[in-house]
């Protein structure tokens, strides 16, 4: 291909219950995209190898506490951090595969006492839009046949039904919801061929902004 305009890669981001697979999926998604000679790349959010990550990883291990506004704008900041990397790898004709990003951050935060979607969507405001959110959906039956739950902080059924809610509000028409009941490789056939379509359509639209 050749021409002044060179196309840019795709923003799509994973989002759903813990447990849903969504690590597993990404993982598998940036593998065979590569193997297809299309360039991608895996970020998951909190990047917890950074210095705001580890007071991320302290928070949700519980060693230490933070106040829920002060931490949801850790959570933001993890964001910013990266955002230049995430804007130049998407300009470099690069597409991200990212685990989380600010639909976590506020259906998490939102879901405590006193906090509201609208607040937590500020500090959120003007960070890359995905091209696409895939919401991997999972029933509570099915959840609850997946094991329980680790010892981190928000790993309580009843955080987690609130959670569920908050992402419900945030969805929009970039939004497609997927059962994430079935086989690993039957869901990751599923994401496949939707992502290679967004990534298609993505190619020569410009990129967008939250919210
Ligand atoms: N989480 C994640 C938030 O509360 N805010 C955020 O912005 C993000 C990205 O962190 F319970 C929560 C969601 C989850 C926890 O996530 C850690 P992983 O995917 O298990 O590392
Ligand atoms: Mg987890």
């Amino acid at each position: 291909m050749c021409g002044i305009h060179s196309s840019r890669g795709a923003l799509i981001v994973l989002e759903g219950c813990d447990r849903a697979g969504k690590s597993t999926q990404c993982k598998k998604l940036v593998h065979v995209l590569n193997e297809r000679n299309i360039k991608a790349e895996c970020l998951a959010f909190p990047d917890r190898s950074t210095a705001v990550g580890q007071l991320l990883n302290d928070y949700l291990t519980k060693s230490i506490d933070l106040t829920d506004k002060a931490v949801h704008l850790l959570f933001s900041a993890n964001r910013w951090e990266l955002e230049p990397k995430m804007k130049a790898c998407i300009n470099q004709g690069i597409t991200l595969i990212v685990d989380r990003y600010v639909y976590s951050g506020v259906a998490f935060s939102a879901a405590k006492e006193g906090m509201s979607i609208d607040w937590c969507k500020m500090a959120e405001t003007g960070l890359p839009k995905p091209d696409a959110v895939f919401f991997l959906s999972l029933s509570p039956d099915a959840l609850s046949q997946r094991g329980g739950f680790g010892n981190e902080r928000y790993e309580l059924t009843e955080i987690q039904t609130k959670v569920r809610n908050n992402f419900m509000e945030l969805a929009d028409d970039t939004w497609h919801v997927i059962n994430a009941d079935q086989e690993v490789d039957v869901l990751h056939q599923d994401i496949l061929s939707r992502a290679l379509s967004v990534i298609q359509n993505s190619e020569y639209k410009s990129l967008a902004y939250l919210w």
